[in-house]
């Protein structure tokens, strides 16, 4: 049983608890036996799931309704305790309609939100390249301005919900300036003369991944979000929001692992006693439990920090990912390590957690880019501060 006392901390509100201990009793009907046979078919039935359940009206706001990042993280901490895949599904409605819940005009968030929150249609961030993951300042990928439209030439690679998603947040160049300042954010939607799903990616937790290629894709001027030239500024202004609901799925992942070592170490006997009396059997809980409620207190200072106001969390959502997906790797390793054998047989669920939560480390920003921007934001700080 998953501990909940975080739940009193501060950082919340009574609506927050009660969200909680809802979904978790929902996921624990609803996610039982998800079938992850056809990855496609999956996301698309838990997508319909969230939405008939009300999950995903958390994922997206309109104007004059502000995304509530600690409900984000509390969701996908729940949702990821109990099925990785479930998470996956709900964290793509929020980060593919972001810039549009944050720079979208009422017209444009009207014509996606009500359909991503219901769950009645799946959306997409497609911001990297075949050349440039985490270095967005050197995207390549253009929208030129012609009368009343943008044409769009060029490859986004490693996008998730690629193929199966009805609107695509994308990034391109659109040469303002060089570098980060040239960059815009444009809402596509799937299917459009010219915009074509060239390659799918099979990974070892396997979710709807695609490279997408457009070669004179045409979309209304009336599709760009927010101003040109302000696609970087859009793009790490929404991975602020999101970054720190991706630590809060590997604190659920790390979660869920911790509860499956202790079931382990208590049933488990070795020299007549419980492997639970073994002190280095403890000395590895004591860790876990440890680098949990760390994780658990960087996610939720950096998700209250952003629903109490702050412009930007930049810093906090940083550490929040880099310490989070770090330290549940090490988590889910000591679990497996707890369960002999069984803990890289297929089907266990420390494995399937070993799995899941590899690719944390390195999308939406990978660790080395996490300290590169804890470093600037800290000296930063020191250098203002004299
Ligand atoms: N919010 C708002 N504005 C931001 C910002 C943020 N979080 N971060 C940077 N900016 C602004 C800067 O203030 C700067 O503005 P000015 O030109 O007005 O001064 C501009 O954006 C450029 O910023 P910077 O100089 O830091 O750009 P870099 O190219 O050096 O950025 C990193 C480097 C590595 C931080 C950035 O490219 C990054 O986060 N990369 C990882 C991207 C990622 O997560 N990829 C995964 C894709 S999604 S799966």
């Amino acid at each position: 049983m998953a501990d909940k006392t975080f739940l009193s901390w501060p950082f919340f509100e009574d609506r927050h608890r009660s969200l909680a201990v809802e979904l978790d009793d929902w996921a624990a009907g609803a996610l039982g036996d998800v079938d992850h046979s056809d990855t496609d078919a999956a996301c698309r039935s838990l997508v319909t799931a969230l939405g008939e359940a009300g999950w995903t009206q958390h994922s997206a706001a309109m104007t004059g309704e502000r995304l509530d990042v600690r409900s984000l993280c509390l969701i996908r901490e729940t949702l990821a305790r109990h099925d990785g895949l479930a998470d996956f599904a709900f964290a793509m409605q929020g980060l593919g309609t972001g810039a549009i819940s944050l720079f979208g005009t009422q017209a444009q968030q009207q014509e996606w939100l009500p359909l991503t929150r219901a769950g009645k249609a799946m959306s997409a961030f497609a911001l990297t390249e075949p050349q440039s993951g985490s270095d967005v300042a050197n995207s390549t990928m253009t929208a030129t301005l012609d009368g009343d439209s943008y044409v769009l030439n060029g490859e986004k690679t490693w996008i998730s919900n690629g193929g199966i998603a009805d609107v695509y947040t994308l990034f391109a160049r659109t040469g303002e300036a060089p570098g980060a300042r040239g960059l815009s954010a444009f809402i596509v939607p799937a299917g459009l003369p010219g915009f074509e799903v060239v390659e799918r990616l099979d990974t070892i937790a396997p979710h709807p991944l695609a490279r997408l290629r457009f070669s004179d894709c045409r979309i209304p001027k009336s599709a760009l979000l927010g101003q040109s030239g302000q696609g970087f500024k859009i793009a790490m202004s929404v991975l602020d929001v999101f970054r720190s609901t991706v630590a809060a799925a590997a604190l659920g992942f790390a979660r869920r692992a911790l509860d499956e070592a202790l079931s382990r170490v208590s049933a488990r006997h070795v020299q007549g006693a419980p492997l639970a009396d073994l002190q280095m059997v403890q000395g590895h809980i004591a860790d876990m439990a440890l680098d949990v409620d760390a994780a658990a207190l960087l996610v939720y200072r950096a998700a209250w920090a952003k629903d109490s106001g702050a412009a930007r969390i930049t810093r906090e959502a940083a550490m929040a990912k880099l310490f989070s997906t770090d330290q549940a790797q090490l988590v889910i390793d000591k679990a497996v390590q707890l369960h002999g054998g069984d803990g890289v047989r297929r089907g266990e669920k420390v494995e399937e957690l070993y799995r899941d939560v590899r690719a944390l480390r390195i999308y939406e920003g990978a660790s080395d880019v996490q300290r590169v921007v804890i470093a600037r934001q800290t000296l930063a700080a020191h250098l203002g501060g004299q």
